[in-house]
Protein backbone atom coordinates (compact mmCIF):
# COMPACT_ATOMS: atom_id res chain seq x y z
CA UNK A 1 0.00 0.00 0.00
CA UNK A 2 1.16 3.61 -0.95
CA UNK A 3 0.56 6.23 1.35
CA UNK A 4 0.39 9.40 -0.83
CA UNK A 5 -0.69 11.88 1.51
CA UNK A 6 1.86 14.17 2.50
CA UNK A 7 3.42 17.07 0.57
CA UNK A 8 7.19 16.34 2.25
CA UNK A 9 8.88 12.84 3.89
CA UNK A 10 11.33 13.93 6.23
CA UNK A 11 14.09 11.16 7.67
CA UNK A 12 14.86 11.57 10.98
CA UNK A 13 13.57 13.28 14.22
CA UNK A 14 16.42 14.84 15.76
CA UNK A 15 16.77 18.69 16.10
CA UNK A 16 16.73 19.06 12.45
CA UNK A 17 13.32 16.35 11.67
CA UNK A 18 11.99 17.96 14.41
CA UNK A 19 12.40 21.82 13.77
CA UNK A 20 11.42 20.68 9.72
CA UNK A 21 8.01 19.41 10.93
CA UNK A 22 7.26 22.46 12.64
CA UNK A 23 7.81 24.75 9.39
CA UNK A 24 5.91 22.95 7.20
CA UNK A 25 3.48 22.75 9.22
CA UNK A 26 3.50 26.54 9.40
CA UNK A 27 4.04 26.48 5.79
CA UNK A 28 0.28 24.70 5.86
CA UNK A 29 2.41 21.11 4.29
CA UNK A 30 1.53 18.31 5.17
CA UNK A 31 4.62 16.42 6.50
CA UNK A 32 5.74 13.40 7.75
CA UNK A 33 8.96 12.03 9.45
CA UNK A 34 10.32 8.48 10.12
CA UNK A 35 12.17 7.63 13.14
CA UNK A 36 14.55 4.77 13.77
CA UNK A 37 14.35 5.54 17.49
CA UNK A 38 11.11 5.39 19.85
CA UNK A 39 11.28 9.00 20.51
CA UNK A 40 12.74 12.41 19.25
CA UNK A 41 16.24 13.48 19.98
CA UNK A 42 18.21 11.96 17.35
CA UNK A 43 21.91 11.74 18.55
CA UNK A 44 20.81 12.27 21.99
CA UNK A 45 18.74 9.68 22.06
CA UNK A 46 21.02 6.94 21.24
CA UNK A 47 24.10 8.85 23.05
CA UNK A 48 23.50 7.67 26.64
CA UNK A 49 26.51 6.56 27.61
CA UNK A 50 27.53 7.63 31.42
CA UNK A 51 29.15 11.18 31.18
CA UNK A 52 27.53 12.06 27.56
CA UNK A 53 27.46 15.42 27.81
CA UNK A 54 27.39 18.53 25.15
CA UNK A 55 30.46 20.65 25.11
CA UNK A 56 29.28 23.68 23.41
CA UNK A 57 27.81 26.04 26.73
CA UNK A 58 24.43 25.11 27.31
CA UNK A 59 23.01 28.75 26.40
CA UNK A 60 24.12 28.89 23.26
CA UNK A 61 23.16 24.63 22.36
CA UNK A 62 19.50 25.44 21.82
CA UNK A 63 17.01 26.11 19.50
CA UNK A 64 16.40 29.83 18.85
CA UNK A 65 13.32 30.09 16.11
CA UNK A 66 10.64 30.10 20.04
CA UNK A 67 11.61 33.27 21.86
CA UNK A 68 9.18 31.97 24.40
CA UNK A 69 11.17 28.43 24.53
CA UNK A 70 14.34 30.12 25.30
CA UNK A 71 13.01 32.13 27.57
CA UNK A 72 11.24 29.18 29.54
CA UNK A 73 14.12 26.46 29.73
CA UNK A 74 15.99 26.07 32.30
CA UNK A 75 20.00 24.89 31.41
CA UNK A 76 20.74 23.24 34.68
CA UNK A 77 24.33 23.06 34.34
CA UNK A 78 27.50 25.40 31.80
CA UNK A 79 27.51 21.31 29.35
CA UNK A 80 24.07 19.74 29.39
CA UNK A 81 24.09 16.35 30.19
CA UNK A 82 22.27 13.98 28.11
CA UNK A 83 19.31 13.43 29.48
CA UNK A 84 19.00 16.82 29.87
CA UNK A 85 18.89 17.48 26.40
CA UNK A 86 16.89 14.71 25.47
CA UNK A 87 14.10 15.39 27.63
CA UNK A 88 14.63 19.32 26.19
CA UNK A 89 14.26 17.65 22.96
CA UNK A 90 10.96 15.72 24.53
CA UNK A 91 9.68 19.40 25.90
CA UNK A 92 9.86 20.44 22.53
CA UNK A 93 7.87 17.75 20.88
CA UNK A 94 5.17 18.24 23.69
CA UNK A 95 5.34 21.87 23.48
CA UNK A 96 4.51 21.80 19.07
CA UNK A 97 2.92 19.01 19.33
CA UNK A 98 5.17 17.19 16.89
CA UNK A 99 5.02 13.56 17.42
CA UNK A 100 1.48 13.38 15.82
CA UNK A 101 3.62 13.85 12.44
CA UNK A 102 6.51 10.87 13.11
CA UNK A 103 6.60 7.16 12.81
CA UNK A 104 8.81 5.81 15.59
CA UNK A 105 10.35 2.54 15.41
CA UNK A 106 11.02 2.93 11.69
CA UNK A 107 13.84 2.45 9.49
CA UNK A 108 14.06 3.86 5.92
CA UNK A 109 15.40 1.63 3.83
CA UNK A 110 15.01 3.31 0.19
CA UNK A 111 13.82 6.59 -1.22
CA UNK A 112 13.83 6.36 -5.25
CA UNK A 113 12.65 9.57 -7.29
CA UNK A 114 9.98 8.50 -9.61
CA UNK A 115 10.75 10.39 -13.40
CA UNK A 116 7.32 9.89 -14.62
CA UNK A 117 5.60 10.92 -11.53
CA UNK A 118 8.18 13.44 -10.30
CA UNK A 119 7.63 12.46 -6.37
CA UNK A 120 10.03 10.06 -3.53
CA UNK A 121 8.70 7.01 -3.38
CA UNK A 122 10.32 5.99 0.37
CA UNK A 123 10.15 2.62 1.93
CA UNK A 124 9.98 2.04 5.21
CA UNK A 125 10.90 -1.73 7.30
CA UNK A 126 7.38 -2.08 8.35
CA UNK A 127 6.80 -3.12 4.18
CA UNK A 128 5.10 0.60 3.54
CA UNK A 129 6.07 2.65 0.85
CA UNK A 130 4.84 7.07 1.38
CA UNK A 131 5.09 8.79 -2.03
CA UNK A 132 5.66 12.76 -1.87
CA UNK A 133 7.12 15.24 -3.85
CA UNK A 134 9.83 16.17 -1.71
CA UNK A 135 12.33 14.69 0.22
CA UNK A 136 14.47 15.72 3.32
CA UNK A 137 16.90 13.72 4.90
CA UNK A 138 17.67 14.91 8.28
CA UNK A 139 19.97 11.96 9.06
CA UNK A 140 22.74 13.42 11.40
CA UNK A 141 26.38 13.71 11.23
CA UNK A 142 27.53 11.19 13.77
CA UNK A 143 24.21 8.61 13.32
CA UNK A 144 25.76 5.90 11.89
CA UNK A 145 27.82 4.10 14.58
CA UNK A 146 31.03 1.98 13.86
CA UNK A 147 31.87 -1.22 15.19
CA UNK A 148 35.29 -2.08 14.15
CA UNK A 149 35.91 -5.12 12.47
CA UNK A 150 37.87 -7.04 15.03
CA UNK A 151 38.21 -10.91 14.83
CA UNK A 152 35.89 -12.72 17.32
CA UNK A 153 33.63 -9.63 18.70
CA UNK A 154 30.09 -12.24 18.80
CA UNK A 155 32.70 -14.67 20.42
CA UNK A 156 33.00 -12.79 23.57
CA UNK A 157 30.85 -14.33 26.69
CA UNK A 158 30.57 -11.06 28.54
CA UNK A 159 28.68 -7.88 27.77
CA UNK A 160 29.38 -5.40 24.74
CA UNK A 161 28.17 -2.31 24.48
CA UNK A 162 28.63 0.79 21.55
CA UNK A 163 28.84 4.18 23.18
CA UNK A 164 26.81 5.37 20.62
CA UNK A 165 24.04 3.04 21.18
CA UNK A 166 23.89 2.64 25.21
CA UNK A 167 21.40 0.76 26.44
CA UNK A 168 18.51 3.06 27.66
CA UNK A 169 18.44 1.57 31.45
CA UNK A 170 21.56 2.56 31.90
CA UNK A 171 24.91 0.11 32.72
CA UNK A 172 26.31 -0.06 36.08
CA UNK A 173 29.57 -1.46 35.82
CA UNK A 174 30.79 -1.46 39.80
CA UNK A 175 32.61 -4.59 40.31
CA UNK A 176 33.52 -5.44 37.17
CA UNK A 177 37.04 -5.68 34.70
CA UNK A 178 36.07 -3.16 31.79
CA UNK A 179 37.88 -2.93 28.42
CA UNK A 180 37.55 0.40 26.74
CA UNK A 181 38.35 0.52 23.06
CA UNK A 182 38.95 3.75 21.51
CA UNK A 183 40.15 7.31 23.13
CA UNK A 184 37.73 9.75 21.36
CA UNK A 185 35.33 12.40 22.42
CA UNK A 186 32.94 9.59 24.07
CA UNK A 187 35.42 7.57 25.50
CA UNK A 188 37.39 10.44 27.01
CA UNK A 189 33.77 11.50 28.60
CA UNK A 190 32.67 8.23 29.65
CA UNK A 191 36.20 6.82 31.10
CA UNK A 192 36.58 8.57 34.45
CA UNK A 193 32.90 7.61 35.45
CA UNK A 194 33.02 3.78 34.00
CA UNK A 195 36.38 3.95 36.71
CA UNK A 196 34.51 4.95 39.53
CA UNK A 197 32.53 2.00 39.27
CA UNK A 198 34.37 -0.53 37.88
CA UNK A 199 36.93 -3.09 39.59
CA UNK A 200 39.57 -2.87 37.06
CA UNK A 201 38.92 -0.67 33.65
CA UNK A 202 42.24 -1.21 30.64
CA UNK A 203 41.60 1.52 28.06
CA UNK A 204 42.45 0.40 24.62
CA UNK A 205 44.53 3.75 22.89
CA UNK A 206 44.95 3.66 19.27
CA UNK A 207 45.63 7.25 18.92
CA UNK A 208 45.76 9.58 22.14
CA UNK A 209 43.81 13.00 21.85
CA UNK A 210 44.03 16.09 23.01
CA UNK A 211 41.31 16.93 25.79
CA UNK A 212 40.53 20.44 27.72
CA UNK A 213 39.23 20.47 30.89
CA UNK A 214 35.57 21.53 30.89
CA UNK A 215 35.48 23.05 34.26
CA UNK A 216 31.77 21.88 34.28
CA UNK A 217 29.82 23.96 36.73
CA UNK A 218 25.95 24.43 37.90
CA UNK A 219 24.52 27.61 35.56
CA UNK A 220 25.24 30.86 37.31
CA UNK A 221 22.01 32.64 37.52
CA UNK A 222 23.25 36.28 37.00
CA UNK A 223 25.07 34.74 33.84
CA UNK A 224 21.63 33.37 32.30
CA UNK A 225 19.72 36.22 33.65
CA UNK A 226 22.61 38.36 31.25
CA UNK A 227 22.05 35.71 28.54
CA UNK A 228 18.07 35.86 28.38
CA UNK A 229 17.90 38.99 28.46
CA UNK A 230 19.97 39.73 24.99
CA UNK A 231 19.58 36.53 23.27
CA UNK A 232 18.73 38.16 20.07
CA UNK A 233 22.24 40.11 19.89
CA UNK A 234 23.82 36.68 20.97
CA UNK A 235 22.43 34.72 17.98
CA UNK A 236 23.31 36.95 15.84
CA UNK A 237 26.51 38.04 17.10
CA UNK A 238 27.15 34.54 16.99
CA UNK A 239 26.57 33.55 13.41
CA UNK A 240 29.38 36.52 12.54
CA UNK A 241 31.52 33.98 14.51
CA UNK A 242 33.19 31.31 12.07
CA UNK A 243 32.05 28.27 14.51
CA UNK A 244 28.98 30.17 15.20
CA UNK A 245 29.69 29.82 19.27
CA UNK A 246 30.47 33.05 20.75
CA UNK A 247 33.49 33.28 22.49
CA UNK A 248 36.43 35.29 23.05
CA UNK A 249 38.28 34.88 20.24
CA UNK A 250 42.07 36.72 20.53
CA UNK A 251 43.43 38.45 16.95
CA UNK A 252 46.39 37.97 17.06
CA UNK A 253 48.57 35.47 15.37
CA UNK A 254 50.72 33.17 17.69
CA UNK A 255 53.60 33.46 15.21
CA UNK A 256 54.10 37.36 16.23
CA UNK A 257 53.21 37.33 19.70
CA UNK A 258 55.63 36.74 22.67
CA UNK A 259 56.25 33.34 23.54
CA UNK A 260 55.26 34.49 27.36
CA UNK A 261 51.86 36.06 26.12
CA UNK A 262 51.36 33.20 24.43
CA UNK A 263 51.38 30.90 27.99
CA UNK A 264 49.96 33.21 29.80
CA UNK A 265 47.06 33.13 26.93
CA UNK A 266 46.71 29.22 26.48
CA UNK A 267 46.56 29.14 30.59
CA UNK A 268 44.17 31.38 31.06
CA UNK A 269 41.61 29.62 28.12
CA UNK A 270 42.86 26.58 30.12
CA UNK A 271 41.47 27.44 33.56
CA UNK A 272 38.60 28.91 31.85
CA UNK A 273 37.80 25.06 30.03
CA UNK A 274 36.41 24.41 26.83
CA UNK A 275 36.68 24.53 22.94
CA UNK A 276 37.24 27.64 23.19
CA UNK A 277 41.10 27.15 24.34
CA UNK A 278 41.91 27.10 20.60
CA UNK A 279 40.59 30.47 20.13
CA UNK A 280 43.28 32.60 21.33
CA UNK A 281 44.98 33.25 18.02
CA UNK A 282 44.40 33.41 14.87
CA UNK A 283 46.54 31.09 13.27
CA UNK A 284 46.64 28.49 15.27
CA UNK A 285 44.76 26.40 12.77
CA UNK A 286 46.75 27.80 9.80
CA UNK A 287 50.10 27.60 11.01
CA UNK A 288 52.04 24.27 12.47
CA UNK A 289 53.98 26.52 14.17
CA UNK A 290 51.47 28.26 15.65
CA UNK A 291 49.73 25.22 16.19
CA UNK A 292 52.81 23.77 18.16
CA UNK A 293 52.46 25.97 21.05
CA UNK A 294 48.87 25.06 22.33
CA UNK A 295 49.54 21.32 21.15
CA UNK A 296 53.32 21.98 23.53
CA UNK A 297 51.66 23.81 26.28
CA UNK A 298 48.26 20.60 26.66
CA UNK A 299 51.21 17.98 26.22
CA UNK A 300 53.27 19.60 29.41
CA UNK A 301 49.76 19.64 31.33
CA UNK A 302 49.14 16.44 30.76
CA UNK A 303 52.81 15.46 32.32
CA UNK A 304 52.02 17.51 34.58
CA UNK A 305 48.62 16.05 35.60
CA UNK A 306 49.49 12.36 34.96
CA UNK A 307 52.07 10.98 37.55
CA UNK A 308 53.82 8.03 35.49
CA UNK A 309 56.21 9.51 32.91
CA UNK A 310 55.52 6.34 30.76
CA UNK A 311 52.09 6.43 30.80
CA UNK A 312 51.73 10.59 30.19
CA UNK A 313 53.71 9.82 27.36
CA UNK A 314 51.60 7.63 25.48
CA UNK A 315 48.63 9.65 26.67
CA UNK A 316 50.12 13.14 24.65
CA UNK A 317 49.03 13.38 21.15
CA UNK A 318 51.78 13.91 18.42
CA UNK A 319 49.93 15.32 15.90
CA UNK A 320 48.29 18.57 15.72
CA UNK A 321 46.12 19.92 18.33
CA UNK A 322 42.42 20.08 16.97
CA UNK A 323 43.18 18.28 13.67
CA UNK A 324 41.01 15.40 15.42
CA UNK A 325 38.23 17.05 17.05
CA UNK A 326 39.21 18.45 20.07
CA UNK A 327 37.93 17.12 23.72
CA UNK A 328 36.56 18.32 26.07
CA UNK A 329 36.77 16.64 29.56
CA UNK A 330 36.47 15.77 33.56
CA UNK A 331 39.58 14.31 34.78
CA UNK A 332 40.39 12.29 32.34
CA UNK A 333 43.73 12.58 32.19
CA UNK A 334 43.80 12.19 36.06
CA UNK A 335 41.64 9.12 35.56
CA UNK A 336 45.10 6.89 34.80
CA UNK A 337 47.01 7.74 37.97
CA UNK A 338 43.82 5.77 39.75
CA UNK A 339 45.75 2.53 40.61
CA UNK A 340 43.28 0.21 38.77
CA UNK A 341 43.02 1.89 35.74
CA UNK A 342 45.65 1.08 33.00
CA UNK A 343 46.63 2.12 29.46
CA UNK A 344 47.48 -0.36 26.56
CA UNK A 345 48.70 1.51 23.54
CA UNK A 346 47.73 -0.47 20.27
CA UNK A 347 49.36 2.14 18.10
CA UNK A 348 51.78 -0.43 16.60
CA UNK A 349 50.07 -3.97 17.84
CA UNK A 350 46.84 -3.64 17.24
CA UNK A 351 43.78 -5.60 19.24
CA UNK A 352 44.39 -8.62 17.60
CA UNK A 353 40.92 -10.26 18.75
CA UNK A 354 38.15 -10.68 20.94
CA UNK A 355 38.14 -13.88 22.32
CA UNK A 356 35.26 -15.05 24.87
CA UNK A 357 36.74 -13.93 28.05
CA UNK A 358 38.46 -10.92 27.01
CA UNK A 359 40.05 -8.39 24.32
CA UNK A 360 43.90 -9.98 22.84
CA UNK A 361 46.39 -8.03 22.22
CA UNK A 362 50.03 -8.42 21.50
CA UNK A 363 49.93 -12.18 22.61
CA UNK A 364 47.91 -11.50 25.40
CA UNK A 365 44.41 -11.74 26.86
CA UNK A 366 43.29 -9.21 29.23
CA UNK A 367 39.98 -10.48 31.03
CA UNK A 368 37.14 -8.27 31.39
CA UNK A 369 33.15 -8.59 31.98
CA UNK A 370 32.57 -6.27 29.52
CA UNK A 371 33.56 -4.24 27.07
CA UNK A 372 32.97 -0.82 25.61
CA UNK A 373 33.05 0.04 22.02
CA UNK A 374 33.74 3.64 21.68
CA UNK A 375 35.01 3.57 18.28
CA UNK A 376 32.96 6.53 17.21
CA UNK A 377 30.99 6.69 13.54
CA UNK A 378 30.51 6.19 9.73
CA UNK A 379 30.25 10.27 10.26
CA UNK A 380 29.07 12.67 7.79
CA UNK A 381 27.85 10.36 5.29
CA UNK A 382 27.30 6.78 7.03
CA UNK A 383 23.52 7.50 7.64
CA UNK A 384 22.71 8.61 3.98
CA UNK A 385 24.93 5.22 2.65
CA UNK A 386 22.52 2.90 4.57
CA UNK A 387 19.39 4.06 2.81
CA UNK A 388 18.97 3.12 -0.90
CA UNK A 389 18.71 6.34 -2.51
CA UNK A 390 17.98 6.64 -6.06
CA UNK A 391 17.45 10.21 -7.87
CA UNK A 392 16.59 10.77 -11.28
CA UNK A 393 17.07 8.23 -13.86
CA UNK A 394 18.06 5.55 -10.67
CA UNK A 395 21.07 7.38 -10.34
CA UNK A 396 22.46 5.38 -7.03
CA UNK A 397 24.06 8.23 -4.31
CA UNK A 398 26.02 5.43 -3.62
CA UNK A 399 28.04 5.36 -6.90
CA UNK A 400 27.28 9.30 -7.17
CA UNK A 401 29.34 9.42 -3.94
CA UNK A 402 32.01 6.22 -4.36
CA UNK A 403 34.75 9.18 -4.40
CA UNK A 404 33.80 11.03 -1.52
CA UNK A 405 30.38 13.13 -1.24
CA UNK A 406 29.56 15.61 -3.48
CA UNK A 407 26.78 18.05 -2.81
CA UNK A 408 25.81 21.69 -3.98
CA UNK A 409 26.28 23.57 -0.18
CA UNK A 410 25.82 20.46 1.24
CA UNK A 411 21.93 20.94 1.05
CA UNK A 412 21.27 19.34 -2.17
CA UNK A 413 22.88 17.14 -4.93
CA UNK A 414 22.81 17.37 -8.42
CA UNK A 415 20.54 14.42 -10.27
CA UNK A 416 18.29 14.13 -6.77
CA UNK A 417 15.26 16.44 -7.42
CA UNK A 418 13.85 17.62 -4.68
CA UNK A 419 15.92 15.88 -2.18
CA UNK A 420 17.34 18.34 0.79
CA UNK A 421 20.06 17.56 3.32
CA UNK A 422 19.71 18.63 7.03
CA UNK A 423 23.83 19.51 7.54
CA UNK A 424 25.05 17.47 5.03
CA UNK A 425 29.00 17.23 3.77
CA UNK A 426 29.85 20.39 2.03
CA UNK A 427 28.22 22.33 4.94
CA UNK A 428 29.47 23.79 7.89
CA UNK A 429 27.55 21.34 10.15
CA UNK A 430 30.16 19.78 12.62
CA UNK A 431 32.69 22.28 12.43
CA UNK A 432 30.05 24.94 14.09
CA UNK A 433 27.49 24.70 16.87
CA UNK A 434 24.91 21.92 15.35
CA UNK A 435 21.96 24.04 16.47
CA UNK A 436 21.89 26.90 14.78
CA UNK A 437 23.55 25.25 11.79
CA UNK A 438 20.41 23.20 11.75
CA UNK A 439 17.94 26.09 12.22
CA UNK A 440 19.67 28.13 8.76
CA UNK A 441 19.15 24.59 6.83
CA UNK A 442 15.49 24.05 7.69
CA UNK A 443 14.69 27.57 6.81
CA UNK A 444 16.38 27.42 3.76
CA UNK A 445 14.87 24.49 2.25
CA UNK A 446 11.57 25.09 3.50
CA UNK A 447 11.93 28.62 1.57
CA UNK A 448 12.98 26.86 -1.47
CA UNK A 449 10.05 24.46 -1.33
CA UNK A 450 8.08 27.79 -0.45
CA UNK A 451 9.43 29.49 -3.59
CA UNK A 452 9.17 26.23 -5.75
CA UNK A 453 5.53 26.23 -4.76
CA UNK A 454 4.98 29.89 -4.96
CA UNK A 455 5.99 30.38 -8.74
CA UNK A 456 3.56 27.00 -9.73
CA UNK A 457 6.77 25.00 -10.29
CA UNK A 458 7.17 21.28 -8.84
CA UNK A 459 10.36 20.34 -9.13
CA UNK A 460 14.29 21.93 -7.74
CA UNK A 461 17.70 20.59 -8.53
CA UNK A 462 21.23 21.23 -7.98
CA UNK A 463 22.88 21.87 -11.53
CA UNK A 464 25.99 19.91 -12.44
CA UNK A 465 28.14 23.28 -12.98
CA UNK A 466 27.34 24.51 -9.73
CA UNK A 467 28.16 21.43 -7.78
CA UNK A 468 31.18 21.16 -8.75
CA UNK A 469 32.56 24.58 -8.43
CA UNK A 470 31.30 24.25 -4.61
CA UNK A 471 33.35 20.98 -4.52
CA UNK A 472 36.04 23.00 -5.52
CA UNK A 473 35.64 25.43 -2.98
CA UNK A 474 34.97 23.21 0.16
CA UNK A 475 38.40 21.76 -1.52
CA UNK A 476 40.35 24.79 -1.66
CA UNK A 477 39.15 26.20 1.48
CA UNK A 478 40.38 22.74 3.69
CA UNK A 479 43.99 22.81 1.71
CA UNK A 480 44.75 25.37 3.55
CA UNK A 481 43.86 24.20 7.46
CA UNK A 482 46.02 21.91 8.97
CA UNK A 483 42.90 20.04 9.74
CA UNK A 484 42.80 18.16 6.59
CA UNK A 485 46.36 16.89 7.12
CA UNK A 486 45.43 14.60 9.70
CA UNK A 487 43.89 11.12 9.80
CA UNK A 488 40.45 11.78 11.17
CA UNK A 489 36.70 11.16 10.80
CA UNK A 490 36.78 14.51 9.33
CA UNK A 491 38.55 12.80 6.26
CA UNK A 492 36.80 9.56 6.68
CA UNK A 493 39.79 8.00 7.74
CA UNK A 494 38.42 6.48 10.64
CA UNK A 495 36.46 3.46 8.31
CA UNK A 496 38.65 1.48 6.52
CA UNK A 497 38.31 1.80 2.92
CA UNK A 498 36.33 5.18 2.57
CA UNK A 499 37.10 7.91 0.56
CA UNK A 500 39.72 10.50 2.11
CA UNK A 501 38.02 13.61 1.19
CA UNK A 502 37.77 16.44 4.00
CA UNK A 503 33.86 16.73 4.46
CA UNK A 504 32.46 19.49 6.16
CA UNK A 505 32.88 23.30 4.84
CA UNK A 506 35.08 24.60 6.46
CA UNK A 507 35.01 28.13 5.64
CA UNK A 508 32.88 29.39 8.31
CA UNK A 509 29.80 29.98 9.16
CA UNK A 510 29.74 33.74 7.96
CA UNK A 511 30.52 32.85 4.51
CA UNK A 512 28.47 29.93 3.90
CA UNK A 513 25.45 31.82 5.40
CA UNK A 514 26.36 34.79 2.68
CA UNK A 515 26.55 32.59 -0.10
CA UNK A 516 23.18 30.57 0.70
CA UNK A 517 21.64 34.06 0.85
CA UNK A 518 23.15 35.12 -2.44
CA UNK A 519 22.07 31.98 -4.11
CA UNK A 520 18.19 33.29 -3.11
CA UNK A 521 18.86 36.19 -3.96
CA UNK A 522 19.98 35.64 -7.38
CA UNK A 523 16.54 33.62 -7.83
CA UNK A 524 17.91 30.24 -6.81
CA UNK A 525 21.20 30.42 -7.89
CA UNK A 526 22.67 27.18 -9.16
CA UNK A 527 19.53 25.82 -9.27
CA UNK A 528 17.11 24.26 -12.34
CA UNK A 529 13.40 24.63 -11.02
CA UNK A 530 10.82 24.19 -13.75
O1 LIG B 1 34.37 8.73 18.08
P1 LIG B 1 35.84 9.07 17.51
P2 LIG B 1 33.62 9.39 19.31
N1 LIG B 1 40.94 -0.40 17.52
O2 LIG B 1 35.82 8.65 16.08
C1 LIG B 1 39.21 4.35 18.09
C2 LIG B 1 31.06 13.97 18.62
N2 LIG B 1 30.87 13.83 20.04
O3 LIG B 1 32.30 8.70 19.43
O4 LIG B 1 41.75 7.76 16.41
C3 LIG B 1 41.27 0.55 18.40
O5 LIG B 1 36.25 10.42 17.81
C4 LIG B 1 39.72 5.54 17.35
O6 LIG B 1 41.10 5.46 17.14
P3 LIG B 1 41.79 6.34 15.94
C5 LIG B 1 32.36 14.73 18.39
O7 LIG B 1 32.24 15.51 17.25
C6 LIG B 1 30.57 14.95 20.71
O8 LIG B 1 34.46 9.42 20.48
O9 LIG B 1 40.92 6.12 14.71
N3 LIG B 1 40.72 1.76 18.43
C7 LIG B 1 39.27 6.64 18.29
O10 LIG B 1 40.15 6.78 19.38
C8 LIG B 1 33.32 13.58 18.22
O11 LIG B 1 34.51 13.92 17.56
C9 LIG B 1 30.45 14.90 22.04
O12 LIG B 1 43.15 5.78 15.82
C10 LIG B 1 39.80 2.03 17.50
C11 LIG B 1 37.93 6.11 18.81
O13 LIG B 1 37.93 4.72 18.57
C12 LIG B 1 32.48 12.59 17.46
O14 LIG B 1 31.19 12.70 18.04
C13 LIG B 1 30.62 13.71 22.72
C14 LIG B 1 39.39 1.09 16.54
C15 LIG B 1 36.76 6.73 18.10
O15 LIG B 1 36.75 8.10 18.35
C16 LIG B 1 32.93 11.17 17.51
O16 LIG B 1 33.36 10.86 18.84
C17 LIG B 1 30.90 12.56 22.01
C18 LIG B 1 40.02 -0.17 16.57
N4 LIG B 1 39.72 -1.11 15.67
C19 LIG B 1 31.03 12.64 20.66
N5 LIG B 1 38.44 1.66 15.77
C20 LIG B 1 30.16 16.13 22.76
O17 LIG B 1 29.45 17.03 22.39
C21 LIG B 1 38.27 2.91 16.24
N6 LIG B 1 39.08 3.13 17.28
C22 LIG B 1 30.84 16.21 23.98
Amino acid sequence: MVDRDFDAIVVGAGFAGMYLLYRFRKMGLRAKAFEMGSDVGGTWYWNRYPGARCDIESMQYSYQFDPELEQEWEWTERYAPQPEILNYARHVAERHDLRRDIQFDTKVTAAHFDDDAEDWLVTTDDGRQTRAPFLVLAVGCLSSFNMPKIEGIDDFQGNSYHTGQWPHEGVDFTGQRVAVIGTGSSAIQSIPIIAQQAEELTVFQRTPNFSIPAHNRPQDPEYVRHVKENYPKIRAEAKTILSGVLWDYGNRKAVETPEEEIRRELEERWQRGGLAFLGGFTDTMLDERANQYAADFVREKIREIVKDPETAEKLSPKNIIGGKRLCVDTDYYATFNLPHVHLVDVSEKPVEKIVANGVQQDGKVYEVDSIVYATGFDAMTGSYMRIDIRGANGLELKEKWEAGPRTYLGLTVAGFPNMFMVTGPGSPSVLTNMLPSIEQHVEWITDAIRYVREHGKHRIEAEQQAEDAWVDHVNEVANKSLRAKVKSWYVGANIPGKPTVFMPYIGGLPAYIAKCEQVVANDYEGFKVA
